[in-house]
C-alpha cells in the first residue's frame, strides 16, 4: 500500500455548501472527504484529508506530507493569491503536486485570477466544482505510476 495522498483544503473551505453556492456549488466538504475517501480506497490509494483556516497549520500539514505523504492535492484557496510561506512549503514537497480549486480562477475578479502556488505545482486542475477532487485523485496516482483503471491504459499524466 501507497503512503497516502494529502488533501489539504484551505480557509472557508469549511463553509462549502453554505458559501456562494453560486461559484462554489451545493456540495460539502464532508461530501467530497467522503468521495475521496471510498475513490480512495477503491484504486488502493489512502487519503488523508483535512481543511485549515489558518497558514502555519496549513504549512505543518504540507510538510508532514513530505515525510509521511506521497501526493499532495492541495486547494490553497485564498493562499493562493499571497501565502509565500504556503508556497515555499509545496516547493520542498519533493512528489506529485496538484494545485486544485473549485471554481475556474482565471475567470474570476483580478484577486482571485493568479495563484503564485501555481509556479510549485506539477499540475492545475480548476473549474470542475467538486468533481476536481476525485479527477485529482486519479491523476495524482496516474503520476505516482499506478495503474488507474479509471484513466486510459497508455495515457500518461507526465511527459
Ligand atoms: C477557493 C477559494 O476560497 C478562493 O479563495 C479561491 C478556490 C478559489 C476554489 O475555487 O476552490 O480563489
Amino acid at each position: 500500500m501507497p503512503k497516502p495522498a494529502y488533501i489539504l483544503n484551505g480557509p472557508n473551505l469549511n463553509m462549502l455548501g453554505d458559501r456562494e453556492p453560486d461559484i462554489y456549488g451545493h456540495t460539502t466538504l464532508a461530501d467530497i472527504e467522503r468521495a475521496c475517501v471510498a475513490l480512495g480506497e477503491a484504486i488502493g490509494l489512502p487519503v488523508a484529508f483535512r481543511q485549515t483556516n489558518h497558514e502555519g497549520v496549513m504549512v505543518d500539514w504540507i510538510q508532514e506530507a513530505r515525510r509521511e505523504g506521497s501526493a499532495l492535492i492541495l486547494n490553497p484557496a485564498g493562499f493562493s493569491f499571497h501565502s509565500v510561506p504556503v508556497l515555499d512549503a509545496v516547493r520542498m514537497f519533493g512528489g506529485p503536486v496538484i494545485e486544485l480549486h473549485i471554481s475556474n480562477i482565471h475567470a474570476r475578479d483580478a484577486q482571485h485570477r493568479h495563484s503564485i502556488i501555481a509556479a510549485a505545482a506539477t499540475a492545475v486542475i480548476c473549474g470542475l466544482g467538486a468533481a476536481g477532487y476525485p479527477v485529482a485523485l486519479l491523476a495524482a496516482a496516474r503520476l505516482l505510476g499506478m495503474e488507474t483503471p479509471m484513466l486510459p491504459v497508455g495515457l500518461k499524466a507526465a511527459p
